[in-house]
């Protein structure tokens, strides 16, 4: 844990060149050696992006993908979800977002090729890695261990995807587009604390996807000792520098994962990482590490819809991204990387097929040249912080700091990687409609249940995650205090393991809090009046996703640990508790659901947990469409049903600014007019303060 936090399965893999002009490729067989993968007999460079089909709607994908072609990419890159294709055991989904096959063949028919990482582990800051909660369930099973219960499963959902890719004729040996798959994520991160079971696993796992016989190469990503003949690959910020290399010397560089940015998380300082940063290190890990496939993770991030990101993740994934979370291009990112791109490909042949030598020409400059019998290229690496002149065959060159120049033929500069040359895009939210209209609102306030009102009952704090099963992110705590003394004030303290917090006394609110990404516990500490008798202590615990990475996965708990009353230990004492909140259960932010209870008109927006609900009409044209909830708290939003993701604007940054303020609700999930807006609030916000605006990007 702690930095694998951060060191989340990104890997490069060499990408294969292909003639990106020809439209639908016919794949053909696909193997490897220590030059690059081999598609129909050629070796190939390959630049690649991490798309993942379920955080956009079928109706961006054409769209991303031939931005992603325009960019100079020649392979789509995607994660399986699993918990999203089998929510309950043996129940299968695989429409809408979740239309893998249909993603698949998009990709196909803008003529890229496809890099299916099945996982089923995927970790990708998608709550509980990506695993269906029933999983945990299972008397006796060990994630990601040689574990019989876990290897039954995994290979049961392997297989299942393989055959829908293989009834489909995807796989390139079919003449499709896919020319490899992953099997499992960034294991080597966990292995050893699984020990000998570790070890074992990784064994069968890789002689599992191999006996599947898809006609195309293996790869594990950040797994040192992949067997044969499964490829092992880079995952990170500097596989140029970092990345051991091929664990034999028949198998290709590969980098599966080159972050274009980091995820970002509610109470994090943003992360930017600049377009020359990205560009230096990709020239780098193709000429230092022989790379001859590199991916961009994320390429395209988009939108955590729902509920499902991991603990704090915030809903939009990777906005930093060359195509930004609506599929916007982001400049100088997206324009710089092509450039890169072109420049790389002009230098294919002595790439792939010529002798590398390497030239001292400073104390921190270096010539990688590539010579074959008939073309030549050369990379200038200036790993210094200072912009120098060095001679190269005699002719200077400006080399600026941190930079690699690319040289066709050896002789003119192409591209230099630190002289950014495309002017930054500037976005702008421009508000269409304000929901200022108080008339227009209808609210509705959860109850707040007491012990007597509940009907599970337990004689201890119960794990949140093992009794909600990822049906709601809440879980009501309650039980009945007896107080007999005239002093009406106490100490109500509560000790959480995840995330969030908010305390009840005899219906009122006394106090909330939460964790953070890097510290997900939370402690609470109130002053509160109790009458003398019965008092009713009611706790709301909320998740923001379930655990997603370290070994032991289904050991993980979540919400109350302990719970005490001045010195009174309450922690295995009688309590009752709700799963989920009403309005989940009756499902009122549907159309038809929203009938189920009695909406009130607006008056104020002083109570916690309540429900809002109005319409409004989609605003004109083709413009991405997001919702500036800056003036709410925290909580869920729905749109016609469909939700857009958990919103946390409260939770500010170190600069005191909303991590995430806009809310993106795709094109596709409106109609003209009498859309439904339906958003749960948790704490306190101004709803008459949310408007609707469109996504521009001005320069
Ligand atoms: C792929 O390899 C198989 C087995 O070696 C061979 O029979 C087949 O013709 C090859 N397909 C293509 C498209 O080259
Ligand atoms: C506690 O809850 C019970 C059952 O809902 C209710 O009858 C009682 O009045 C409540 N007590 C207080 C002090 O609110
Ligand atoms: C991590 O969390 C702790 C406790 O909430 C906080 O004090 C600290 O500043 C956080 N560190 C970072 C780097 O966010
Ligand atoms: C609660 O019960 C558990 C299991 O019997 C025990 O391990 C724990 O120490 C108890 N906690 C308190 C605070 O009494
Ligand atoms: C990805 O590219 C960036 C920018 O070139 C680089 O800094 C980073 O090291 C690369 N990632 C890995 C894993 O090498």
């Amino acid at each position: 844990m702690g930095d694998w936090w951060w060191w989340r399965c990104s890997f490069l893999l060499v990408s294969l060149t292909l003639t990106a002009s020809l439209g639908t490729i016919h794949g053909g067989n696909v193997t490897y050696d220590r030059t690059s993968l081999v598609i129909n007999g050629q070796h190939k460079i390959l630049f690649s992006g991490s798309i993942h089909y379920p955080r956009s709607t079928p109706q961006m994908w054409p769209n991303l993908i031939a931005k992603a072609k325009e960019g100079g990419l020649d392979v789509i890159q995607t994660y399986v979800f699993w918990n999203l294709h089998e929510p309950h055991q043996g129940q299968y989904e695989f429409s809408g977002r979740f239309d893998l096959v249909g993603f698949i063949k998009e990709i196909q028919a803008q003529g890229l090729y496809v890099t299916l990482r099945i996982g089923p582990y995927i970790e990708s800051e998608c709550t509980y890695g990506g695993l269906p909660l029933w999983l945990h369930d299972i008397p006796g099973i060990v994630f990601r261990s040689d574990n019989d219960q876990f290897k039954f499963h995994m290979q049961r959902f392997t297989t299942k995807i393989i055959n829908l890719m293989k009834s489909a004729k995807l796989f390139a040996s079919q003449g499709g587009p896919i020319i490899l798959s992953q099997i499992e994520n960034e294991y080597g991160n966990v292995e050893r604390g699984f020990q000998q079971k570790g070890f074992s696993y990784v064994r069968w796992a890789a002689q599992m996807a191999v006996g599947l016989q898809t006609g195309v190469p293996w790869v594990m990503c950040k797994q040192d000792d992949a067997p044969d003949p499964v490829i092992n690959t880079c995952n990170g910020m500097q596989c140029g520098k970092t990345f051991n290399g091929p664990n034999s010397p028949n198998k290709p560089s590969l980098w599966t994962e080159n972050w274009t940015s980091f995820y970002q998380f509610f109470g994090g300082v943003p992360y930017l990482r600049s377009a020359s940063d990205i560009a230096y290190n990709v020239a780098l890990f193709i000429i230092a590490k022989k790379g001859s496939y590199v991916n961009y993770y994320m390429y395209h991030g988009g939108t955590n819809f729902d509920r499902l990101a991991s603990p704090f993740i915030t809903t939009a994934y990777y906005d930093e991204a060359p195509l930004d979370e609506y599929g916007l291009v982001r400049q100088p990112k997206w324009g710089h990387l092509k450039e890169l791109h072109a420049a790389i490909k002009s230098c294919s042949q002595p790439l792939l097929y010529g002798t590398q030598t390497t030239f001292i020409l400073g104390l921190q400059q270096k010539a990688y040249v590539f010579r074959s019998s008939t073309e030549c290229a050369a990379f200038l690496e200036n790993s210094g912080p200072r912009d120098v002149t060095i001679k190269f065959l005699n002719i200077p060159y400006q080399l600026t700091r941190k930079s690699i120049s690319i040289l066709p033929g050896c002789k003119n500069v192409a591209f230099n990687t630190g002289k950014v040359t495309i002017q930054n895009s500037i976005r702008e939210m421009k508000p269409q409609f304000r929901f200022n209209s108080a008339g227009k609102w209808k609210v509705y306030t959860e109850a707040i249940p007491n012990f007597d009102d509940t009907s599970l009952r337990a004689n201890r704090l119960l794990d949140q995650i093992a009794t909600a099963k990822d049906t709601s992110d809440y879980m009501w705590y309650t039980f009945r205090l007896n107080h007999n003394s005239p002093n009406a004030q106490s100490v109500l303290s509560i000790y959480s393991l995840g995330h969030v917090l908010h305390s009840f006394v005899n219906g009122v609110l006394t106090g909330s809090a939460h964790g953070s990404h890097n510290y997900t516990s939370v402690a609470m500490e109130k002053n509160v009046n109790l009458v003398n008798g019965m008092n009713n202590i009611s706790i709301l615990s909320a998740t923001v996703g379930l655990p997603n990475s370290g070994a032991y996965l289904e050991r993980k708990v979540a919400g109350l640990s302990k719970v005490k009353v001045q010195r009174r230990d309450f922690t295995n004492y009688s309590w009752g508790y709700q799963v989920g909140l009403l309005g989940e259960k009756l499902q009122i932010y549907t159309v038809s659901g929203s009938s189920k209870v009695q909406w009130k008109s607006f008056q104020s927006s002083t109570k916690p947990l309540t429900w809002y609900q109005t319409t409004f009409d989609a605003p004109e044209g083709n413009k991405p469409v997001v919702l500036n909830l800056g003036s709410m708290g925290k909580g869920l939003a729905w749109v016609n049903g469909q939700g857009i993701g958990r919103y946390w604007v409260s939770f500010h940054t170190p600069r005191g600014t909303p991590s995430q303020q806009w809310y993106h609700i795709p094109r596709s999930f409106l109609k003209a007019t009498g859309n439904l807006l339906v958003i749960l609030e948790e704490e306190t916000g101004n709803p008459l303060g949310i408007t609707l605006d469109t996504v521009y990007i001005t320069n």
